[in-house]
């Protein structure tokens, strides 16, 4: 028995989402559609054999990691199934993070490979230069076309537990950190979130805001639609009102992907309607960050499709927590998705009763396999089967779980714990404000308050008679200690890139 090795097994994720459909007659499908280029399932399938046969050309290693800097468009899953099926981990990168984030991950992750869109390379190349396991860039025009050498071959074996893609967190407070996804967590979230709440059927058309490199898209836009042989659309550049609009007017999408910020300016849009301008809108879903119950309620009004806010992480890959068609209460994140199992705890780690904070813990078959290189970090948030989410959730007594901030957002007023986003929700609700971030601050007694930061809809003038009406309208609605004693009228809200408030830059306003 002393030679016996645990061969790898076939659980290479490309075998599933993609030579699967091919192989049983499905190959003639639009898996993707580009603003210029439209990819079958066939078209997609040569593509990443060709992409996997130029890695090997190029000493590309299985196992070994390369670099994706590349807007949404089909060239895209071209390079990440090409370098899954070959073995070699892809790390799509954000592509709205400044350059010394940029060459910061890829430094940390020792790409040897980046494959990048041509209008994003200029701002790089200089810090390009100073990677030593970056040997080779590849431009996605010609370049990228060149590169690839057809094939015919088969996904490599690879074993379900092996690394398949890392993904990089978007790190509010702190540097991205490496996230590593085994191949069969892409299965996990599909049996998961997009069987039992997406409901995704062969026939959909989806359109998700949220980019690939980011995992809410990666799974709305890539793995979700590809595990049922349906079409998706991508937009290359920034999803404005005004783009989402003219693409839900030229695609007519089934299933709509967004964050909420975008909801909100999509409702403030004058060409708002029916389907959001889709014929066929069936299903609209939302995360991220939470979504407002009035953004909820307004969108269905104006749309006539509810919205299913869902919270997910780059950690756990997709959402675990999740509104669905028969469990839907605007204001909260809804019910646990099946697969997963959730606890709320208290600083001791004791389970927390309902109608009480506690943070959030969950079980699941998408867990990472852990970060790289920071053994620490990994220990305190896969701690055994459950990962730590950093999240404060209330359990309402009939099961709904409703979202109070990060761990580290919660500030107590007269001794009361308030959330933030709880205030922020009340606040937005409010006809004037179109956004809203809410902080403690000491007062001159040492005392600490809620403070809000608000951005007004467009035409709304800032006045004292606005501040005080506020003040009332949130005492009213939400109980008398969590009014905002001081109130900022601001032109944005400081966000990370993937959309996020960053409050701890807000704590250290003046
Ligand atoms: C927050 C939410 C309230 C929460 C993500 C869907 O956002 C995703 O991943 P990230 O790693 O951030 C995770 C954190 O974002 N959050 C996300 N969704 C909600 N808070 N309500 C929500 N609906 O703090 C969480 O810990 O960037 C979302 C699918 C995959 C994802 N990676």
């Amino acid at each position: 028995m002393n030679n016996m090795v645990r061969t790898p097994i076939s659980g290479n994720a490309a075998d599933f989402f993609l030579d699967r459909h091919c192989r049983e007659g499905r190959g003639d499908k639009t898996a993707f559609i580009g603003p210029e280029r439209h990819l079958t399932y066939a078209g997609l399938l040569a593509g990443t054999q060709a992409f996997a046969a130029g890695l090997k050309q190029a000493g590309i290693k299985r196992e070994s990691r390369i670099a994706l800097l590349m807007l949404d468009d089909v060239d895209f899953p071209i390079a990440f199934w090409g370098a899954i099926r070959a073995g070699v981990i892809p790390i799509p990168i954000n592509t709205l993070l400044p350059p010394d984030l940029v060459t910061y991950i890829l430094a940390d992750c020792r790409a040897e490979l980046l494959v990048v869109s041509p209008s994003l390379l200029p701002d790089l190349d200089a810090a390009l230069a100073s990677l030593p396991d970056l040997t080779r860039i590849i431009t996605a025009d010609a370049e990228l076309a060149a590169f690839m050498q057809p094939d015919t071959a088969p996904p490599v074996a690879t074993h379900p537990d092996e690394v398949a893609f890392w993904l990089y967190s978007s790190g509010s407070t702190n540097m991205p950190k490496g996230v590593r996804h085994v191949h069969s967590s892409l299965r996990a979230t599909v049996t998961t979130y997009a069987e039992t709440v997406l409901k995704l059927r062969s026939d959909d058309v989806v359109y998700s805001a949220a980019k690939m490199f980011f995992a809410y898209g990666l799974g709305n836009a890539m793995t979700f639609p590809m595990a049922v042989g349906a079409t998706t659309i991508l937009l290359p550049h920034r999803p404005t009102p005004a783009a989402v609009l003219a693409l839900m007017e030229a695609h007519n999408p089934s299933v709509f992907c967004g964050v909420p910020t975008l909801y909100a300016a999509l409702l403030q849009h004058p060409g708002l309607g029916s389907g959001a301008g889709s014929a066929r809108l069936r299903r609209c879903i939302s995360a991220g960050e939470a979504l407002p119950e009035a953004i909820g309620t307004a969108w269905r009004r104006t749309v006539g499709v509810d919205i299913l806010d869902g919270i997910g992480s780059t950690e756990m890959l997709h959402i675990f927590l999740s509104n669905s068609d028969h469990a839907l209460r605007y204001g909260t994140s809804g019910v646990a998705v099946p697969g997963y199992e959730l606890r709320l705890v208290d600083g001791q780690g004791a389970d927390t009763p309902d109608g009480e904070p506690g943070e959030l813990l969950v079980k699941g078959q998408s867990a990472a396999e852990g970060y790289w290189n920071l053994r620490d970090k990994t220990r305190s948030t896969f701690v055994g089967a459950w990962t730590h989410t950093g999240d404060k959730y209330i359990r309402d007594a009939d099961g709904f779980y409703r979202y109070c901030g990060r761990t580290d957002d919660m500030f107590k007023v007269s001794g009361i714990w308030v959330s933030p986003f709880e205030v922020e929700g009340a606040l937005a609700s409010h006809d004037a404000v179109l956004e809203a971030a809410v902080v403690g601050r000491e007062d001159q007694d040492g005392l600490t308050k809620p403070r809000a930061f608000l951005v007004l809809k467009q035409g709304i003038m800032p006045s004292a008679a606005l501040t005080d009406e506020l003040k009332a309208f949130v005492k009213q609605k939400i109980g008398p200690w969590k009014y905002p004693r001081w109130i900022d009228i601001v032109d944005d809200l400081p966000k990370t890139a993937t959309g996020k408030i960053q409050r701890y830059k807000l704590r250290q306003w003046n």
